[in-house]
């Protein structure tokens, strides 16, 4: 169990350190906010899944995709603009949308996929069904107001809806503190809606996807519930850069000593695993995404008749 979540985790964090160098190149055609250093959330949670349970997302959202189990060529040809993105090449990083997976989209409209995502729940709830919505999104966008606007309706009609809060301390470049007085306090806004509201580190696989696992039957049950995952993402907003100079909530080394991939890989390696074998793994996950990125270099652009389809007017 372990091992499969590491080579997801890995897959994540080796696909997006592979295309960071293609974006330097200006290969990839959208805007790309990286996950990096976020793995141990989408995979947690999507490992508490079903695999008919649907998972929204927002501007950072490869690795949700990927945890849901998207196909890495999609999105790397997503990213590229070619025809055989999971968009058509239209939509690029912040617009994915897979339902052969159950990734009902992206949006990076902050919070929208939050209000979005209660009607999806709502229509489970409607048509009887057991499965759940699940919606990711970050500290910033917890902020806007239809985030509360959710919460209420949420328990208000009983939505088998959990929301995923990734709190990485930073919108932008701007600090948890420097955005909310000190008397914000975000378990009771959740449950002061009647949410259920659970914390976690979100630099943990064990204890994201524990802590999944046992909110879900509540959830499909129709209490809706939100899980607060503590994290760092390393690289900048936007891009591959690093921003050290204007971070003070955290440094590289402190980040990877919290590292959720270094974490689960020294977990495995504990549990009887040798150096070699987890060398090999990670070789072939290497290979997977060196695959994808060429045969995305090689695949076409969506035609010039397609300008127009895919579209809602
Ligand atoms: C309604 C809205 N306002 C502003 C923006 C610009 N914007 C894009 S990402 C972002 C920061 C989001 O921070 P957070 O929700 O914490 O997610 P993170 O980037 O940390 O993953 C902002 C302000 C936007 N996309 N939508």
């Amino acid at each position: 169990m372990l091992l499969d979540a590491y080579k997801k985790m890995f897959l994540i964090r080796i696909a997006e350190e592979q295309l960071a160098d293609y974006y330097l190149k200006n290969k990839i055609m959208s805007l790309v906010h990286f996950y990096v250093g976020q793995e141990a959330i989408a995979v947690g949670v999507c490992d508490a899944l079903h695999k008919n349970d649907r998972v929204m997302g927002n501007h950072r959202s490869h690795g949700h995709y990927l945890a849901k189990g998207g196909d890495l060529k999609k999105m790397v040809c997503e990213l590229f603009g070619k025809e055989c993105g999971s968009s058509h090449g239209k939509g690029g990083s912040m617009h994915m949308i897979d339902t052969s997976v159950n990734f009902i989209g992206s949006t990076p409209i902050l919070s929208s996929a939050v209000p979005l995502s209660c009607g999806s729940a709502l229509e489970q709830k409607y048509h009887k069904s057991d499965m759940i919505t699940v919606v990711f999104l970050g500290d910033g966008a917890f902020e806007e107001g239809g985030v509360y606007e959710s919460l209420n309706l949420s328990t208000l009609f009983k939505l088998p809806l959990l929301i995923v809060l990734e709190n990485n301390l930073r919108s932008i470049d701007t600090r948890l503190w420097e955005r909310r007085s000190s008397a914000h306090d975000t378990k009771k806004i959740v449950t002061g809606f009647g949410v259920q509201y659970v914390k976690a580190d979100g630099n943990d696989y064990l204890d994201v996807v524990g802590k999944v696992r046992k909110l879900i039957p509540e959830v499909r049950e129709g209490k809706p519930a939100l899980i607060e995952c503590m994290t760092y993402r390393h690289m900048a907003h936007s891009g591959p850069t690093f921003e050290e100079e204007t971070r003070e909530e955290d440094t590289i080394e402190q980040r990877k000593e919290n590292d959720s991939v270094l974490k689960i890989r020294q977990k495995i390696l504990d549990s009887g695993i040798t150096e070699e074998e987890v060398i090999a793994v990670e070789n072939n996950i290497k290979k997977t995404v060196t695959n994808a990125i060429v045969f995305a270099k090689r695949a076409p652009f969506p035609k010039k008749e397609s300008l127009y389809t895919d579209l809602y007017v």
